[in-house]
């Protein structure tokens, strides 16, 4: 099993699990991780930590030895098991923090931008270095990059290959924070911060910020008049208004 998949407490934990390959992600690896992210949707996890086994890696990217010699409609159908894997992160019911510990490159850094949070730990190193093998990111880098440190910070990446080191990570957007010692208690402090809240409002929230992004602002304006109309409409809504009123902590009940 080169993907495991554990409960710690409320948090769903999934660790890359190659760490003699720097837990690079094979075909086998990728659908391993797209069954327990299945499974993990059903569950009633309040977050999901995703993190890489051993000191060196979080992940270092597809599995180039895996890559060569495959014909164009096994790459295609190869980059689509990427995109598909990965996109599941984006609907899970739950939020989702990647814990980069050591290299995230290519694949390995794509899956940590398609993760709700990404937090560093001080050894981390960042990066798309497809161009170094004459490649292009296709595991949803060229379009996640972008979203997250702009344009102009994404086209360097992706076309100088550059790694970026922790520090650089956090000052420019593409971790939030820097963390110390084991990193998934690390990821489940961080999503102690969160966990408490109603999981379908902490939806309603992801999806109107991630939409900001992709529509223009008129269309993204109603979306988030939508999804906050929504957002008032739940029982945790009135719960959480009641509470403040009757000054005692709030009970959701994700509904
Ligand atoms: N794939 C396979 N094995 C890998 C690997 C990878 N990405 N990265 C490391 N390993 C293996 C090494 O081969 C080595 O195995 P042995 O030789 O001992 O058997 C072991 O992990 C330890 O690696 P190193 O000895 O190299 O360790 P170092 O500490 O010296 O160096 C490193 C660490 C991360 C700097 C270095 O390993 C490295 O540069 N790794 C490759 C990073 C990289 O370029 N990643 C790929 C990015 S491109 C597509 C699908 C996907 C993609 C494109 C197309 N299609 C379906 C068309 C996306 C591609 C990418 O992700």
């Amino acid at each position: 099993m080169t993907v495991r998949l554990e409960r710690r407490g409320a948090f769903a934990v999934l660790t890359l699990d190659r760490p003699e390959a720097l837990n690079a992600l094979s075909f086998a690896v990728l659908e391993e991780i797209g069954t327990r992210l299945d499974k993990i949707a059903g569950s009633d996890a309040r977050a999901l930590i995703v993190t890489g086994a051993g000191s060196k890696a979080f992940c270092a990217g597809a599995d180039i030895k895996e890559l060569r010699g495959r014909a164009l409609t096994a790459q295609r159908r190869g980059i689509e098991l990427g995109q598909q894997t990965f996109a599941k992160l984006d609907t899970l019911p739950m939020p989702s923090v990647a814990v980069i510990n050591g290299y995230a490159f290519g694949g390995g850094l794509e899956l940590a931008l398609a993760c709700t949070f990404r937090l560093a730990t001080p050894n981390a190193k960042l990066g798309v270095p497809e161009i170094k093998l004459g490649l292009i990111p296709g595991y949803g880098g060229t379009q996640r990059l972008p979203r997250v440190i702009g344009e102009a910070r994404a086209l360097e990446m992706v076309m100088t290959g550059r790694t970026v080191e922790a520090e650089e990570a956090e000052r420019i957007g593409l971790v939030s924070r820097i963390v110390e010692g084991d990193p998934v208690a690390a990821g489940i402090a961080f999503a102690e911060s969160f966990a408490g809240f109603s999981l379908p409002v902490l939806g309603f929230a992801r999806a109107a910020v991630q939409r900001a992004l992709t529509v223009p602002l008129v269309e993204g304006l109603k979306i988030e008049a939508d999804l906050a109309t929504l957002a008032y409409q739940t029982q945790d809504a009135e719960e959480g208004m009641a509470a403040f009123v009757e000054k005692r902590p709030p009970r959701f009940q994700d509904a």
